[in-house]
């Protein structure tokens, strides 16, 4: 890690070595217009750049950078050397995401609608009209007697302390957002394992075995690119990788070898390989034996059905490479790592797959270790830590149905992950009246499954959406179907306290700021709901007795002490970044306890326990008499049997042993032998539905053909290009269950022929097929769309240069798959099963 002299000196080296080579991208900020890009002349600009340290937000991970800013222009970005968790280094997007600044078609002004809803007409309004009719409405629905008639839905929302403040301020528990649909399953089985995190933090830098099940970590992943740059370290020092993806992904190609399992069979392959590693006595004895719930004998006996011959038939994989695989593994502990994300979890029985995977970990004890599956560094202090501005509002105390449906009693058992793939055909069902719906960062049309369906037939429909405000930049197609649209900050004009998993295992948080000033009517949407708050009134504007979001930070900031003679808010504007002076955090569960955290403390069964408000609960163990924290778990072990899992099922009046089992899904298990698998992956160059309209990245990937396999489409007469069908079928099991074939959809794609993929898998990519949100996410050439949003200003490239328009001869905007990907929420958690879905195609053109 770079100290503060090192990091002077290092941005200054940089900032000389682009004046002696005199080269400098400017960024696609520089479209606005060319009297800007007059003012900019490179040669005698370069020393007066100023140098703003904040954080990117083009994806999840949260990386520091530092904007290079000339005359209120951002030019470019780079990393913030001083970010432990990327040093110094921003993927591609970072660079894309500067043109969401002066994008010609970027909202500026607030919009109500004036026709019907979906019609697309608007009349421009100021912010402060804008503000009153929210605050009006809400007002009026709290005075109904009704607040939980209120739902705000999030995606990306990051700045939570203030959306959470407001929700508790009306005295509505109905906040919802996209973890569903994302990685609850895989936050569910860390939870249920380790209990202390939602998500491990690979020791990658030490690590020399990595077993990966469906992570593409080198070009997604939650927090992926601070352990691409440590998986290249220990690659260097002779790390090996062995990827388990359906489709050759980058990371699957990065690996020393990818195998091709049958979707949804990882469990399948990681109890086989418990099975092995307990078989040829090859585990970790003392951890076991300490440390899990279960003892060996136990164990073995669970892992007994799950040979590598039963894997092999679940997964289609050679049951001698499942035992091979295994072994190495084993005789890499403890610095090697198990580890999952999408391509395991997004599945029925994902939340299982998720589990056994994490417990390959445990049998050969790599837990918290060196180089293995590590956890524990978490932001710096914790939100409880940055005190919120007082007076705090009560949290709400009851529920609805939209945020906690009682069939999946584990969505928000450890934090609040919701079953928000259901909740537009619960609004559409009534099952909870809406009265005024605000969304925030979020394009469910796009991302949600059927979300071109089921999302927005909800959303157009205002017998059941009375109201919708929504946030956004771009007239997306969330903004589309709104009443009233605000338009936001970008993340180059706003401040958040931001931070993720610590790759360094050391606590560290970074904080976005403002690095130039808002343009025209845009407003920070946590600013928005500070003055709508201040408007409602009465017992609510109390919790908003302060002139904005930055006074809110700061304040939450004024509990740091002291560094280099600055106060924490001076620190942190200066610097961008807090590491705290600690240790790395290996093995959090041996810490002993202090006499501190002792105190009134009383031990039952060698678990200790702390009296709170009248219940008992688990601070630690008893470990050969000395008193340990252990894993945040209710044994305060290594949990392989869950009894949270079996409660959570026999509620269900499912049957479960507590056991990590694994059960093929029914669709898939009853597949029939001519159909196939439909999944779905990520882009390295775009995120989810807000890059597309990003030119840099546009330009890069703007198409995303259905990959199928060479001896798939040998079969069915299909060569590279040619037009395919696909029809997709509702699940044979769960939400909506059929066993007749119901169609969900039918689309039509054009084919990318590869040996690159399952043959029994197709695979699309998401982030693209847009109908909304500009010139460039639909590849469309010309005027721009005439809305009273926009600035009159236009840029030329725009207008002639989407080279990849389909009147051009090029390929057009690509597809967007979820209209034809079932809502399919898995049992227990709800975690949407995105890669079980069954499909037919047939070829429809040369
Ligand atoms: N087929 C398929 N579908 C998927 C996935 C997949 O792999 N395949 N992935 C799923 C996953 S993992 C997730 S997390 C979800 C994410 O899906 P969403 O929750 O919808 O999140 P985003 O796509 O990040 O939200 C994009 C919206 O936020 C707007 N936006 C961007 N920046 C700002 C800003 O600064 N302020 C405001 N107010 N708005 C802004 C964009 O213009 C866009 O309208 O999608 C899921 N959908
Ligand atoms: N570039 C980029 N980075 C991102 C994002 C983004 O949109 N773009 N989004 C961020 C978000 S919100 C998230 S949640 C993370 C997601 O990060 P990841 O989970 O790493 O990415 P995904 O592409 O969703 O899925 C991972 C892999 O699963 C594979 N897969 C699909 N089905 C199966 C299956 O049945 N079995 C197996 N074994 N593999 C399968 C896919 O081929 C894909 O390569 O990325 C984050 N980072
Ligand atoms: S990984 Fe995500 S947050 Fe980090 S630089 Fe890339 S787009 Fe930005
Ligand atoms: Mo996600």
């Amino acid at each position: 890690m770079m100290n503060r002299r090192e990091f002077v000196k290092t941005t200054a080296v940089s900032m000389a070595a682009l004046k002696i080579g005199g080269m400098i991208s400017l960024s696609s900020d520089t479209y606005a217009s060319a009297a800007v890009r007059e003012r900019i002349s490179l040669a005698d600009t370069i020393e007066s750049i100023e140098q703003i340290p904040t954080v990117c937000l083009n994806c999840s991970t949260v990386c520091g950078m530092i904007a290079l800013v000339k005359e209120g222009l951002v030019l470019g970005v780079t990393g913030n050397p001083l970010d432990p968790n990327t040093n110094g280094k921003l993927c591609a997007k970072a660079h894309g995401g500067v043109s969401a600044i002066n994008y010609p078609e970027r909202l500026l002004y607030p919009l109500k609608r004036v026709g019907k809803r979906g019609d697309g007409l608007w009349q421009r309004i100021t912010m402060d009209e804008a503000h009153q009719m929210v605050a009006d409405r809400i007002k009026q629905t709290i005075e109904s007697g009704y607040p939980e008639r209120v739902v705000f839905h999030a995606g990306r929302n990051r700045i939570d302390d203030i959306t959470n403040r407001f929700m508790d301020a009306i005295g509505s528990p109905v906040v919802l957002n996209h973890r569903a649909l994302c990685s609850s399953n895989k936050r569910a089985a860390n939870y249920i394992s380790i209990g202390d995190t939602d998500w491990e933090t690979v020791d990658a830098e030490y690590c020399s075995y990595f077993l990966n099940f469906g992570a593409n970590f080198l070009e997604a992943h939650q927090g992926g690119f601070p352990m691409a740059r440590r998986f290249v370290k220990a690659k260097a020092n002779g790390a090996k990788m062995v990827t388990f993806d359906t489709r050759l992904s980058n990371t699957a190609g990065k690996s020393d070898e990818w195998l091709a399992p049958f979707p949804s069979s990882e469990g399948a392959i990681a109890l086989a390989m418990a099975h092995t590693i307990m078989d040829k006595g090859v585990y970790d004895e003392a951890f076991i034996r300490e440390w899990c719930n279960v003892s060996v004998e136990e164990l073995k006996l669970f892992l007994a059905p799950y040979t590598p011959k039963f894997a092999a038939e679940a997964s289609g994989l050679d049951a001698n490479d499942i035992e091979r695989i295994a072994l190495e593994f084993a005789s890499h502990a403890p610095a090697c790592a198990a580890f999952t994300n999408r391509g395991s979890q997004a599945h029925q029985n994902g939340l299982n797959n998720d589990r056994a995977v994490i417990m390959l970990n445990a049998i050969v004890g790599s837990i918290g270790r060196k180089g293995g599956y590590a956890f524990g560094g978490s932001k710096s202090l914790g939100n409880a830590s940055f005190p919120m501005l007082q007076p705090i509002p009560p949290k709400v105390k009851f529920s609805t149905d939209l945020e906690d449906p009682k069939e999946y009693p584990l969505a928000n058992k450890w934090q609040k992950m919701k079953v928000s793939e259901l909740v537009f055909e619960k609004i559409k069902n009534k099952t909870q009246p809406v009265e005024v719906y605000m969304s925030y960062t979020i394009s469910a049309p796009q991302t949600w499954p059927e979300g071109p369906t089921v999302a927005v037939s909800a959303l157009k429909d205002e017998s059941v959406i009375p109201f919708h405000v929504c946030s956004d930049v771009v007239y997306s197609e969330m903004a589309h179907y709104a009443d009233l649209i605000l338009p936001d900050a970008t993340y180059f004009e706003r401040y958040t306290i931001e931070g993720r998993n610590a790759n360094e295992l050391i606590p560290y948080f970074v904080l976005r700021q403002p690095v130039v000033a808002l343009t025209h009517d845009c407003l920070n949407f946590g600013d928005s709901l500070i003055r709508i708050g201040q408007k409602i009134g009465g017992k609510v504007s109390q919790y908003f007795a302060f002139d904005s979001y930055e006074v809110f930070i700061k304040g939450r900031l004024s509990s740091l002490p002291e560094r280099e003679g600055l106060s924490g808010w001076e620190y942190m504007k200066k610097y961008g970044v807090w590491v705290d002076d600690k240790a790395k955090n290996y093995e959090p569960y041996r810490k002993k306890l202090s006499l501190q955290e002792l105190e009134n403390s009383f031990v039952e069964n060698e678990i200790i326990y702390l009296l709170k408000n009248g219940k008992k609960e688990a601070i630690g163990r008893m470990v050969n008499g000395t008193a340990l924290r252990g894993f945040k778990t209710p044994s305060r072990k290594f949990e392989i049997y869950s009894g949270d899992v079996q409660d959570a099922a026999r509620k269900m009046g499912l049957e479960d042993d507590g056991f990590p089992h694994f059960v093929m899904p029914k669709s898939l298990k009853e597949i029939a032998s001519d159909e196939l698998v439909l999944t779905t992956f990520k882009w390295n160059v775009h995120t989810q539905a807000r890059t597309a309209p990003q030119k840099y990245l546009s330009e890069i990937v703007h198409d995303n053909p259905v990959w199928i396999n060479t001896q798939t489409a040998r079969k069915y007469g299909i060569k590279n290009g040619d037009m395919i069908e696909i029809t997709t079928y509702r699940p044979q099991s769960g939400f909506k269950a059929s066993e007749k074939k119901m169609v969900v959809g039918r689309m039509s794609v054009h084919a990318f022929v590869t040996q690159g993929i399952h043959p029994r898998v197709i695979a699309i990519s998401n982030s693209l097929g847009m109908n909304f949100g500009g010139r460039i996410p639909r590849a469309k050439n010309g005027k721009k769309q005439n809305i009273p949003a926009f600035s009159t200003e236009d840029s030329e490239d725009f207008k002639r240069y989407v080279w990849w328009d389909k009147r051009l001869g090029g390929s057009g905007n690509g597809v967007n798959p979820n209209s034809i990907i079932p809502i399919n929420p898995s049992p227990l958690v709800g975690m949407q099963a995105w890669n079980d879905t069954v499909c037919s195609i047939r070829k429809i053109k040369t």
